[in-house]
């Protein structure tokens, strides 16, 4: 299992989308840990590169109203 991080600007200001991306990103296969932090806007997100891309870990923040800025 190769695990790696993402960390990601995502532009929510409040709990509760940072609950909503956690759920988004967590439902994708591959994606071992999701947290989102409201106050610095950020995501870490740990995943298994041999079952899903970042670029889909994006595509699924951004689809649900966020940005989603690699800042690793
Ligand atoms: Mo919170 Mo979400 O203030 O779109 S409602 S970031």
């Amino acid at each position: 299992l190769d695990l790696y991080d993402i960390d990601a600007h995502i532009g929510m200001t409040c709990a509760a989308c940072a609950r909503r991306i956690e759920k988004v990103v967590g439902k994708l296969d591959g994606v071992e840990m999701v947290s989102v932090n409201f106050a610095t806007e950020k995501a870490s997100v740990k995943y298994d590169a041999k079952k899903v891309r970042v670029s889909a870990i994006e595509d699924a923040i951004v689809k649900v109203g966020y940005k989603a800025i690699d800042t690793s």
